[in-house]
């Protein structure tokens, strides 16, 4: 008994002192970019700020991104580049440049994001979504690259509200928006080798709007917000939010993912895809009869809003 207490006890203690502790911030950001694209009209603007967290650490939100010096995924929909199929048959999939990762095999991805991703394969930066907020806009990246295929993405869901995780909608003015990433990967010959799904790793590092900090557990890896409120507001100002630093060589293939928590499929209902003509207009390999791409994303879909996730691909 003594011995089996004293395991549980060390176990415990362990589990405490993995367990990564956020930084701390409230209140707005200060802005440092008006906005990465503008597509004009009534889209949202894809704003930058910075925010000084308690403990003296600066933070970028909603993201450190690549989006100024990266790749641009090619567009499968995009309203802003004036690309609109109906249907993947209107697109011509030859004119899509093929991008190396390093190998000989040829991939193509399709993916949609709520709202911005980057694209790594074995290690190396690929690709980011070409429209870091909205209008929603959907993507292909064709690839080269060899077996297995390690595939890590950082995920954002954008925010008009710097370093307050909200933005004007649902009536207030502080509205948590939701996030969520759709991904069906093929080989040359249209075999589906990758979806999106529970089988991926998902960890968060910018959680808020946080408005009372004991709703946040923290245990191990573990990022559990589902307890905090999410209602929208229209004084939400002063609420906080929760960072962590991404972890170093997190891209890699040899990066040890296996404590990540797996990721949370989520259904097109929840994730809101009506009327998004960017995923409707795509059904055929969004949700594939026999290869039905799921909406993943970490534990909190709308509390979470920078998220990394992996897989291997054999
Ligand atoms: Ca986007
Ligand atoms: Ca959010
Ligand atoms: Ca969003
Ligand atoms: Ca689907």
């Amino acid at each position: 008994m003594k011995v089996l207490f004293l395991c549980f006890t060390i176990a415990l203690i362990a589990s405490l002192a993995f367990a990564q502790q956020p930084s701390f911030t409230k209140g707005p950001a200060k802005e440092i970019d008006a906005g990465l694209f503008d597509c004009g009209s009534n889209d949202r603007v894809s704003a930058v700020g910075t925010i000084t967290s308690e403990d003296g650490k600066i933070w970028t939100v909603p993201a450190e991104t690549s989006f100024k010096t990266a790749t641009k995924a090619a567009d499968l929909y995009n309203e802003c580049a004036g690309i609109t199929p109906d249907s993947l048959s209107d697109v011509d999939l030859s004119a899509v440049p093929v991008l190396d990762a390093g190998g000989s095999e040829e991939f193509i991805a399709y993916i949609f994001g709520d709202n911005y991703f980057e694209l790594h394969v074995n290690g190396k930066l690929l690709a980011v979504d070409a429209m870091p907020f909205t209008p929603f806009n959907s993507s292909i990246v064709r690839f080269k690259a060899d077996r297995p295929v390690t595939i890590a993405m950082k995920l954002v869901d954008w925010e008009e509200n710097l370093g307050l995780g909200s933005e004007k909608g649902r009536g207030s003015a502080f509205h948590p928006g939701d996030g969520g990433l759709v991904m069906h990967i093929q080989d040359i010959n249209g075999k589906t080798i990758a979806i999106t799904d529970s089988s991926w790793r998902a960890q968060t590092f910018y959680i808020g709007p946080l408005k009372d900090l004991s709703c946040l557990k923290i245990q191990g890896t573990i990022r559990d917000s589902s307890s905090c409120d999410m209602s929208g507001s229209n004084d939400g100002s002063s609420y906080s939010a929760a960072h962590w630093p991404l972890p170093d060589g997190w891209t890699a293939a040899n990066f040890d993912d296996a404590t990540w928590p797996s990721a949370v499929t989520y259904t097109n209902e929840t994730v809101g895809i009506r009327n998004k003509l960017a995923y409707t207009n795509f059904l055929d390999i969004f949700d594939a009869l026999e290869a039905d791409a799921q909406f993943i994303w970490s534990s909190n879909l709308i509390l979470d809003n920078l998220v990394l996730i992996r897989r291997t691909i054999n």
